[in-house]
């Protein structure tokens, strides 16, 4: 029976799942929420997922939240290609990089300037405090980042699922540097992770996953 995904344009936790179906060859049944209809709070998708976050699957019959479980779940059923490659120590290391994108560049680098940047009350000033220590976090984070690729990926010269979570985090830093001045983040990129995140647009499937809501 065919998977089916359950994605939002713009969430990172389902950005990393599109490109990880992709990389495995996995068929899929896309179906796009919207926020703005407030679409996963819809009983259709609440019995699906009762804690209405995507991304999502459903896979003969079985449904799975949590990206993370589900880059590993994917992982499992992929018949050739894999997201988590090589033996237990290479495996833990993708794991690893992955906890340290959500733990660090997101909690306390992203996740607070994306506060600033697109959830203030209109009116509200900016807390510039919060909005400096945040970029000091994202720029300290993407210098860590950049030593820890190992060829042209962050796990050798395929991509692997660190490489996917890694790549919708720097979505949001390039994005919020470009259209959100009072972020402070344009021009903070390593050119290390430049040139990395060309390689993984690059991708011949990385384009149809790109938030539309983004393009021009
Ligand atoms: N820990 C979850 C986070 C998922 C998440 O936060 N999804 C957000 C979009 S980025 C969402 O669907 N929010 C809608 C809501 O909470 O109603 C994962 O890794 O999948």
């Amino acid at each position: 029976m065919p998977l089916t995904f359950f994605h939002g344009h713009g969430s990172p936790y389902s950005w990393r799942v599109w490109l990880s179906l992709e990389l495995l060859g996995i068929p899929y049944e896309l179906k796009v929420l919207s926020f703005s209809d407030k679409d996963q709070l819809k009983p259709e998708f609440l019995a699906v997922n009762p804690r209405h976050q995507v991304p999502a699957i459903v896979h003969d019959g079985f449904a799975l939240w949590e990206s993370l479980a589900i880059l590993e779940y994917l992982d499992e059923i992929a018949p050739a290609k894999k997201l988590f490659p090589g033996d237990a120590k290479n495996r833990a290391r993708v794991r690893r990089l992955i906890h340290e994108c959500k733990s660090h560049l997101d909690d306390k680098g992203l996740g607070p300037l994306f506060q600033e940047a697109y959830m203030k009350p209109a009116g509200e000033a900016p807390d510039e405090a919060r909005i400096s220590k945040a970029r000091e976090v994202v720029i300290a984070e993407l210098g860590y980042f950049a030593k820890q690729l190992q060829g042209h990926f962050l796990a050798g010269d395929a991509p692997t699922a660190a490489d996917f979570a890694l790549y919708a985090e720097v979505a949001y830093v390039k994005r919020m540097g470009a259209t959100k001045p009072v972020t402070g983040l344009a021009g903070t990129m390593p050119k290390a992770i430049a040139d990395w995140a060309a390689r993984v647009e690059a991708l011949p499937y990385f384009d149809k996953t790109f938030p539309p809501h983004w393009r021009g």
